[in-house]
C-alpha cells in the first residue's frame, strides 16, 4: 500500500446565485452561505486521487431523523397525496424514499416538500430540501445555472398535447389560432413556443402556476389543448371530469429526461442519490426483487455480493451502512416493481415500459458496475 497524505482544505463560501425560474423568465437572487470540505488523498507518487468527500447534508439528515425531499402533491401516479390513506405516493415519492432507506435504513424516514414549478430550484438551492424529485427535466441551464447536479434519469419523457376527442384535432398545426393550458416554471412553456413558432402554427397560451389550475382551465373549456409531459397528461387525465373524452396527441414536441436533483458542493450526497437510483436499476437486471432479496444473501456472486454489501466497502465510500442496497430493494423495490406499482398494468395509467425499459430489453436504462 502507498502511503498517504490526507489534506484537509475548508473553505467558506458565500455564493450569491441568480436562480432564475426554468420557463417563465422570471429570475430569484438567494443568498446562500455554505461550507465547502474538499479532501484529498495524495499518494506517495504524487498523484492526486479524490478522496470521498463527506458532505454536511447527510449529516443533516442522520440528525434529522429524515430525509425531505421536494416534490408533487396532484400528479396522481407520481406524486400525490392519496385521500383514503392521506399519504404521499407515487414514483417520485418512492424515489425518495428509496434515498431514506439508503441513508437512514428506513424508507419510512421521509417528508415531502410539495413546490410548485416556480419554488422547486429556490428551496433546494436554500437547503430547505435535501433532494428534488418531481418531473423535472434535465437540461444545461438548469444543472449549471441553478446550481443543481442532475442524478440519473428515472423517466425518460416528452412533452405532449392533449385535446378534446370530438375536435378531431390529430395533430399540432390542428390546433392554429387555438388557445393552449400550461403550466409557468417550465420546460414545458419554453418548448410549446418554439415548436409552434418552428411550425408556424399561431397560437394563444393559457398560463398557470399549478398543475391544479392547469388541468381545471382545460377541463372547463378555457383552452383547446393542454400541454405538459406525456406522463403529466397521462396522470392529469384520470382527474378530468371525462376522462375518455380527451385523446393525447402522438406527436412528441421534445426530450423530458425526470429525475432527482442534489445541490451542487455536496458530491457525497450527490453519489448517494446517484447510487439509489442505479442500485434499483442494478437490481431488476439481476432479478432482485423485494420479495426475493433475502434468498440472494449468502451466495457465491461477487456481483450480486458487491450489490448487497456481503463483500467489499462500498457502502462506506459513501458514509453509509453496508446493506444500504439492501435496504433499498427490501423495503423500496427493484427500478421494475417501482414502476408498475406506480404506473404499470394494475394502475389507471398502464403506462408501457418504452424507453424505460432496462437497456437488455432496448430501453435506456443501465446502471454502471456496483465494484
Ligand atoms: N418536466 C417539466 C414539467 C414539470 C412540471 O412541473 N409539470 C407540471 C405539470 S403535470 C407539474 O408537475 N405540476 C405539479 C403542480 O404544480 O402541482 C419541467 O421540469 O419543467
Amino acid at each position: 500500500m502507498n502511503k498517504r497524505t490526507t489534506i484537509l482544505i475548508l473553505a467558506l463560501l458565500l455564493l450569491s446565485l441568480v436562480l432564475v425560474a426554468c420557463g417563465g423568465g422570471d429570475t430569484q437572487t438567494v443568498e446562500v452561505t455554505r461550507i465547502v470540505e474538499v479532501t484529498r488523498v495524495v499518494d506517495a507518487g504524487g498523484d492526486v486521487a479524490p478522496a470521498p468527500v463527506l458532505g454536511d447534508t447527510l449529516e443533516t439528515v442522520r440528525n434529522r431523523g429524515a430525509v425531505k425531499c421536494g416534490g408533487n402533491q396532484s400528479v396522481p401516479g407520481f406524486g400525490y397525496i392519496n385521500p383514503d390513506t392521506n399519504e404521499f405516493e407515487g414514483f417520485d415519492i418512492d424515489f425518495c424514499k428509496a434515498v431514506a432507506a439508503a441513508a437512514l435504513g428506513d424508507a419510512t424516514k421521509f417528508e415531502i416538500r410539495p413546490t410548485t414549478a416556480n419554488e422547486r430550484f429556490p428551496v433546494l438551492q436554500s437547503g430547505e430540501i435535501d433532494v428534488l424529485i418531481r418531473n423535472t427535466t434535465w437540461t444545461l441551464s438548469r444543472d449549471t445555472n441553478l446550481g443543481a447536479d442532475f442524478q440519473p434519469t428515472t423517466f425518460y419523457d416528452g412533452q405532449g398535447m392533449m385535446v378534446r376527442k370530438e375536435t378531431g384535432i390529430t395533430d399540432l398545426e390542428g390546433l392554429e389560432g387555438g388557445t393552449i393550458c400550461v403550466q409557468s416554471g417550465t420546460t414545458t412553456e419554453k418548448n410549446l413556443a418554439d415548436v409552434f413558432r418552428a411550425r408556424g402554427v399561431e397560437f394563444t397560451p393559457v398560463v398557470f402556476d399549478d398543475a391544479d389550475k392547469t388541468r381545471e382551465a382545460y377541463d372547463q373549456g378555457q383552452c383547446d389543448g393542454f400541454t405538459t409531459d406525456k406522463s403529466g397528461l397521462v396522470s392529469q387525465q384520470i382527474l378530468l371530469a371525462e376522462p375518455d373524452a380527451h385523446v393525447i396527441l402522438d406527436e412528441t414536441m421534445s426530450k423530458e429526461p425526470l429525475g432527482p436533483l442534489t445541490r451542487h458542493g455536496d458530491n457525497n450526497w450527490g453519489d448517494i442519490v446517484m447510487w439509489t437510483v442505479n442500485c434499483t436499476i442494478q437490481a431488476e437486471e439481476l432479478g432482485i426483487t423485494s420479495e426475493n432479496v433475502d434468498s440472494f444473501l449468502g451466495g457465491e456472486d461477487p456481483v450480486v455480493q458487491n450489490l448487497l454489501g456481503e463483500v467489499g466497502d462500498l457502502g462506506t465510500y459513501m458514509g453509509l451502512n453496508a446493506d444500504w442496497c439492501y435496504q433499498v430493494i427490501k423495503q423500496v423495490g427493484n427500478y421494475g416493481e417501482i414502476y408498475d406499482r406506480n404506473l404499470g398494468p394494475d394502475t389507471p395509467f398502464n403506462l408501457a415500459r418504452g424507453l424505460n425499459a432496462l437497456w437488455t430489453d432496448g430501453g435506456l436504462l443501465y446502471s454502471p458496475p456496483f465494484r
